[in-house]
């Protein structure tokens, strides 16, 4: 039994100070009827919570520690950054040395603009590329989630195609009219969808690899589907790498399936844990960003030195050559993965409770579902209550995982083979509690 009798003291008051105690909503534990730890540090592949429980993590912050937790390399060059000061508010060496190495892993980011957080990089993606085409319409995939900009809080309209409406209060009609929300891995709407609004549309926004419906893969020559409707309309195609960048490979989704976007936005791993995301693209569309061009874009803290240097430091550890024979970073995370994914699909098995694993890169999660997931309503139709049950059956067992279905997990470097052999023998009981539940 765990005890968290100081996080639970800790909740109580954060919940006075702070709405529902947290300050990003799926922390609250809400979404597996739970109470959330608090942590007090992390190293490599563990966290610790005030109450002194340790937990092999899989959340890594939401993706951004792919490196392990207070790396060395990243904790040192912090420490020697900050002695330096904390922020200018002027241009320095370290935003041209991120940009590089970011554009010597992404060729198709031939200007980029640091900004604060994922959010900030597709909205402002969105606006550029309104103001690049001169339509207002956007298309975005139901269950893909791209941060809290208005508009893309939006989610379908009556009929599929039509035009969306608010999904928070405080989203204008009018702002939720100018965004079409299509499900995922469906081709033949999106088709309909660009045969009959294209010249208004534009850009098409995606998750080329969904991580916000849980982990869910794109159809074999679906983005390569998106590419061609966008060419043909004059849209832009605007890949959400914010997640899956650095993750479904080096290079992202664009690698791994090799489809061209027009602007990327990336996150998380490229501030190695510190708030940096980053919008980017075709220089001909970026050249249109404020001051250069007329689409205006700004912000105090963005390219902030503290938070280069982690960004840096991060991917110079990922990108690294790795010894002669030794098989680089990315394919290191993606045989952990493999593995891990594995062991759970037997311990499933035997507990005779079928799920979907998925996997791509160093990202995964798996669905309490006997069939296939493809989009947004096959991983609603996914057995909730299962999962819960089952996350907390490992939280029990000091397996930290994220606390919802349709979240996705991250594998780093930090995580051993020892990790992974307790992570599957810790599922091997939490599938029995499953199959317990179901009777
Ligand atoms: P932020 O504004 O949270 O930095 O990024 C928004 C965002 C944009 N695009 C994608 C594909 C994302 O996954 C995200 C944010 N991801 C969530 C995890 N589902 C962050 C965790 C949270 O909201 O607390």
């Amino acid at each position: 039994m765990l005890h968290l009798e100081n996080s639970q003291a800790a909740f109580d008051e954060a919940k006075k100070l702070m709405p529902g105690g947290v300050n990003s909503p799926v922390r609250s534990f809400a979404n597996v009827d739970s109470n959330p730890p608090f942590i007090a540090r992390a190293k490599g592949s563990k966290i610790y919570d005030i109450d002194g429980n340790e937990y092999i993590d899989y959340v890594g912050s939401w993706g951004p520690m792919v490196a392990g937790h207070a790396h060395p390399n990243v904790v040192k060059a912090l420490q020697a950054a900050a002695e330096r000061g904390t922020s200018y508010g002027a241009p320095t060496l370290l935003e041209s040395e991120l940009a590089k190495l970011v554009m010597e892993v992404y060729p198709t980011i031939e200007e980029i603009r640091m900004v604060n957080s994922g959010t900030e990089a597709t909205m402002s993606a969105l606006r550029l590329a309104r103001g690049f085409t001169g339509r207002d319409k956007i298309v975005k995939f139901i269950g893909c989630y791209h941060g809290h900009s208005d508009s893309l809080l939006v989610s379908a309209g009556s009929g599929l195609a039509t035009f969306g409406v608010p999904s928070s209060p405080g989203v204008t009609k009018g702002t939720a009219a100018d965004t079409i929300a299509v499900p995922y891995n469906d081709f033949e709407v999106i088709e309909r969808v660009m045969k009959e609004h294209g010249q208004e549309i534009a850009c098409i926004i995606v998750e080329p690899v969904a991580g916000n419906m849980g982990c869910v893969l794109p159809k074999q020559g679906y983005l390569d589907h998106l590419r061609r409707l966008t060419k043909e309309a004059g849209a832009l195609l605007i890949f959400d790498e914010v997640m899956c960048g650095f993750r479904a490979s080096l290079g992202g989704a664009q690698a791994a399936y090799g489809v061209k976007p027009d602007l990327t936005c990336l996150g998380k791993i490229i501030g190695g844990g510190l708030p940096v995301a980053a919008y980017g693209g075709r220089r001909d569309i970026m050249e249109q960003v404020a001051p250069k061009g007329p689409v205006y874009q700004a912000g105090t803290l963005s390219g902030n030195p503290l938070a280069m240097t982690a960004g840096l430091e991060t991917l110079k550890i990922i990108t690294a050559d790795p010894e002669p024979g030794e098989p680089d970073s990315s394919r290191v995370l993606t045989l952990k993965v493999k593995k891990l994914l594995l062991g759970w699909q037997e311990g499933a098995r035997k507990a005779g409770v079928p799920i979907q694993a998925h996997q791509a890169g160093s990202m995964f999660g798996i669905f309490f579902n006997e069939h296939e997931v493809w989009d947004f309503d096959d991983s609603s139709a996914s057995d909730q209550k299962a999962f819960a049950v089952w996350f907390k059956a490992m939280l029990e067992q000091g397996i930290y995982l994220a606390p919802s279905q349709f979240e996705t997990l991250f594998m780093s470097l930090a995580h051993t083979e020892e990790d992974i052999d307790r992570t599957i023998e810790a599922s091997r009981k939490a599938f029995a509690k499953v199959r317990e539940m179901r009777g």
